[in-house]
């Protein structure tokens, strides 16, 4: 039996540490485990003629590809009309967030045969080795014109997680290393109830690697020349024991790193531990500068909280990263104007600290959906359509949409330290307008706005190009990267 996973493309792949492919890696090592012969094609790296290639030498009759909404669609789509149109009896398979929300909408397009939704691992694998289809839990599929889903599948236990290895014979490790960069993930899962997150949905337990094992794994990524590792965890602090078990790992193997953290769940106590044992920044989901709008979102956590963070990472000499969202069903005009002024607020507390303004997209059957629904949101009626929703842009529901795009735009130019680095006239022209902006809130559709949708591609493009340099998030340097 044999198999191949795909990660495809995404758009300005090249402006991050790129991520190895967990999503399909742990699939991978789960069919390896069990005699399947596995490809991993990330094409981000790899080239369609690759896969087409291997299609034709090795003749698999299942082909997986990982998905995310957002530009990602669009790639995976590509991918699957010129497989389709080579090989018509391949079986293509979407799996991840996107399709588990809409398997009925995904299958609706003619490329795709099945989703998976949920968890990927028992699935695929039975749907590989030939288990009746109709028994395979978390399984979508066509029959002629109709689609059936199955009941959704178990989580898998956290044993089960901790069998799971990061298969790096599979990739090359070197890709994703970068400058001794590397992102991990280590954990799945978080139990909170924020009402516009998919994990409510169903990734509501927590499991996880336990300190021995993310040991073991986090060996194999030294010895493979990581030093800087970013926790990519929804929950990487959920269990205290593991947590102070790994502090003394990472101070013996002097490794400096970053993960995501409650507001609510830091005080000086922790951040001193964090900061003697590597730690250089936290990143906080803080949300919104209005306490009505953070109640919306269900968050659970108070204005005094995000500012308290502040203080303490101040104190601490800890850089901190705080996540913002405008666009919110329910939110006015002078909530948004809370939320730049607390952003304003944590800045000159912590200097250091970083931030992002996201405009929030709500995800079908999410809380904030209905919210959204009710205020006129017409979410994208089709795949292809959902290829198009991004990070800063702004429904056309949203009465504020053009002025909540600027600002979105503005915290990516002036909220990290990546764009000070930038030498070229016209990013230093597009900093100069941003930090007028930020200073007297002017947010007014503008040319730079206009300037990023009509170049978003040639940007992507350029950014491409760029191979041989890269941004370090530890350092904020760009620095020579010399790929294998
Ligand atoms: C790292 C990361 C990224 C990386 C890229 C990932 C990579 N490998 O390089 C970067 C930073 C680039 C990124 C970008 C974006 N991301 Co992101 N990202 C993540 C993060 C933090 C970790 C992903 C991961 O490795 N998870 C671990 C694996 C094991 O879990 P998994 O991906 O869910 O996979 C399991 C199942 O979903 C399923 N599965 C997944 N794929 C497949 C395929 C097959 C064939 C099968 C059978 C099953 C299957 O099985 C897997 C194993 O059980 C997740 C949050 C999270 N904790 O998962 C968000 C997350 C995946 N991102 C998300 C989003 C929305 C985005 C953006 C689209 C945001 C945006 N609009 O700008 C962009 C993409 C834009 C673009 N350029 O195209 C959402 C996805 C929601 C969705 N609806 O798809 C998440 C869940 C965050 C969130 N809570 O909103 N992301
Ligand atoms: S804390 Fe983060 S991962 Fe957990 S439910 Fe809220 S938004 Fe989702």
């Amino acid at each position: 039996m044999n198999s191949i996973l795909i990660y495809p493309q995404l758009e300005f792949a090249k402006l991050q540490i790129p991520t190895p492919p967990y999503s399909i890696l742990f699939i991978a090592d789960y069919l390896l485990k069990r005699n399947v012969d596995v490809k991993i094609f990330d094409l981000r790296f790899d080239s369609l003629s690759q896969v087409i290639n291997d299609i034709s030498d090795n003749d698999p009759e299942f082909i997986g590809i990982s998905v995310m909404t957002g530009p990602q669609i669009y790639y995976a789509l590509k991918i699957c009309e010129i497989i389709k149109k080579e090989f018509n009896n391949v079986k293509i398979v979407w799996g991840g967030i996107h399709s588990t929300i809409l398997p009925t909408q995904t299958l609706q397009n003619k490329f795709i045969d099945f989703v998976i939704r949920g968890e990927g691992e028992k699935a695929y694998h039975e749907l590989v080795s030939g288990k009746n289809q109709s028994q395979i839990k978390g399984l979508s599929f066509k029959k002629g014109k109709k689609i059936f889903h199955n009941p959704n599948s178990d989580f898998l236990t956290s044993s089960e997680i901790n069998e799971l290895n990061i298969p790096w014979t599979l990739i090359n490790p070197k890709r994703y290393i970068r400058n001794g960069n590397l992102n991990i993930i280590t954990s799945r899962g978080c139990p909170f109830k924020c009402a516009f997150c998919y994990n409510t949905l169903f990734n509501d337990v927590w499991r996880g690697w336990t300190a021995e094992k993310c040991i073991r794994e986090l060996d194999k990524c030294l010895n493979l020349g990581a030093k800087k590792i970013t926790f990519y965890d929804d929950y990487f602090f959920a269990n205290s024991k593991r947590i102070k078990e790994l502090f003394v790992y990472f101070k013996e193997q002097d490794i400096r790193w970053k993960a995501e953290l409650r507001v609510n769940r830091l005080d000086y106590s922790l951040a001193e531990e964090a900061k003697n044992h590597g730690c250089i920044q936290m990143y906080f989901g803080a949300e919104s500068g209005s306490q009505r709008v953070l109640n919306i979102l269900n968050k659970n956590i108070s204005i005094k909280d995000i500012i308290q963070s502040a203080k303490i990472t101040k104190d601490t000499d800890l850089s901190a990263d705080y996540s913002w969202m405008v666009g919110i069903p329910g939110e006015t005009k002078p909530d948004v104007k809370k939320t730049i002024t607390l952003i304003k607020k944590i800045k000159e507390i912590n200097p250091e600290s970083e931030f992002s303004i996201k405009i929030l997209f709500p995800y079908p059957k999410t809380e904030i959906y209905t919210l959204a629904k009710r205020e006129g949101f017409n979410p994208p009626a089709n795949l292809i359509d959902w290829a198009e929703v991004r990070r800063d842009q702004a429904s056309n529901y949203l009465k504020l949409k053009n002025q909540l795009e600027m600002i979105s735009i503005t915290s990516a130019i002036i909220g990290r330290k990546v764009f000070e680095q930038e030498s070229m006239p016209i990013f230093k022209l597009i900093r100069f307008m941003a930090d007028f902006r930020w200073k007297y809130e002017f947010f007014s559709a503008g040319f730079e706005n206009f300037f990023f949708k009509i170049f978003r591609d040639l940007i992507d493009k350029v950014i491409s190009r760029r191979t041989s340099v890269e941004y370090d998030p530890f350092t904020h340097e760009f620095v020579s990267i010399k790929e294998d």
